[in-house]
């Protein structure tokens, strides 16, 4: 604690930190809520796992430009909430964009004053997340140059398909015989899965600014509802719409948790994609592709057995990813992915008359 308060004390002048402490629940980075003596501001600070974004500096200037972006389209449209509407990257005493100790790197950002998360939300609140997301990528389409990619190849599916044929051959952790069901599955889908890629060699299908963990956790919601702003901007870089569309699907759709372990609280929710998606399109229409439109349930599909894929791999290689509760944590992860993908898969034909309905 004394520690985390030092760090914290080297982004703050004049003032001094009073408490810093757990907060939140995200798998990578630690996340600390701090204050201030004599001060009500709140303040968030992290510690960026660098094994996973290697680029720190690219990192934090990825974020730094697109929040600066969105701050002045929101200014430009009038918004006075500002600090309630984006992230506020606060800078080091020194003036960088984040602290390094000598070991690890750390980041400050202003806590959102009355924001909460959710885990799981109602259609009416989906509804909102819908419009929110169509219009945080609305507002990202001009960004000057090109963003970084701070993960390379994050939500490349055939990437993610050869990292887990690697962790299958090498049988790391000696896990691969109890799982074989599962690699089964991911097998008979994997080329239908890489389509975005094989359409974007073809010149089909295009990039744009997305957020790429589009989960409803990373959403700051208002008492009232209304998002208030999308937060967690570390992987925000060119990939396909149909990325954050589908993330968005897998966990707010999800009716059970990520991880639940009682399989039959898993399933897809047909009421949250209806909201989502007329949420969605209210404000993406107009600057989608009609090939963009039509994958939008595939984009479902398609981030749920990504996530399966990335759980399962991480599972084979010994759980060196992704913060776990126990040895079994990432095999039930897989497992609650498994069964998501087969109820959307379920309702897939129902996801397509919906969508066709909307936009015709
Ligand atoms: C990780 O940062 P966090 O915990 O929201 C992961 C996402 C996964 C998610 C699964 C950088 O997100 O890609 O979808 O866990 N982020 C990274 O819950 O790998
Ligand atoms: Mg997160």
């Amino acid at each position: 604690m004394t520690e985390l308060i030092s760090i914290a004390d080297c982004f703050f002048h004049g003032v001094a930190t009073e408490t810093v402490s757990p907060f939140g629940d995200g798998l990578i980075n630690s996340t600390y809520r701090t204050t201030l003596k004599n001060d009500s501001k709140e303040f968030v600070l992290q510690k960026i796992n660098h094994h996973i974004f290697k680029d720190v500096d690219l990192l934090q200037n990825n974020i730094k430009r697109i929040t600066d972006h969105i701050r002045t389209k929101l200014k430009e449209q009038g918004e006075t909430d500002l600090d309630r509407k984006t992230l506020t990257l606060i800078p080091a005493k020194d003036g960088k964009l984040y602290y390094f100790d000598g070991e690890n790197y750390w980041r400050m950002t202003l806590l959102i004053p009355k924001s909460k998360t959710y885990q799981a939300i109602t259609p009416e609140y989906a509804y909102f997340a819908g419009k929110a997301f169509g219009h945080f990528q609305a507002m990202l389409s001009d960004i000057p140059e090109p963003l970084g990619e701070t993960i390379p190849d994050f939500h490349n599916m055939e990437f993610r398909l050869k990292q887990f044929r690697d962790a299958v051959a090498q049988n790391e952790a000696g896990r691969l015989s109890e799982v074989g069901d599962l690699v089964a599955e991911i097998e008979t889908r994997a080329d239908e899965m890489c389509i975005c890629e094989q359409l974007y060699r073809e010149g089909k299908l295009l990039k744009r600014i997305n957020h790429c963990d589009t989960k409803v956790n990373n959403m700051l919601f208002d008492e009232d509802g209304k998002v208030l702003c999308v937060i967690d901007l570390d992987t925000a870089m060119p990939g396909f719409v149909v990325s954050d569309y589908g993330d968005f699907m897998r966990s707010a759709g999800n009716r059970g948790k990520e991880d639940d372990t009682n399989l039959s609280k898993v399933s897809f929710n047909m009421e949250i994609f209806k909201a989502y998606t007329k949420g969605y399109l209210e404000e993406a229409q107009n600057f989608l592709t009609p090939l963009e439109i039509e994958l939008l349930p595939f984009g479902a599909k398609l981030i749920t057995y990504m996530q399966l894929t990335r759980f399962l791999t991480d599972y084979l290689n010994g759980d060196i990813y992704y913060k776990i509760n126990s040895f079994t944590h990432n095999l039930e992860r897989s497992r609650a992915q498994l069964k998501l993908l087969k109820s959307i898969e379920e309702n897939y034909c129902d996801m397509q008359g919906f969508i066709n309905n909307l936009v015709n």
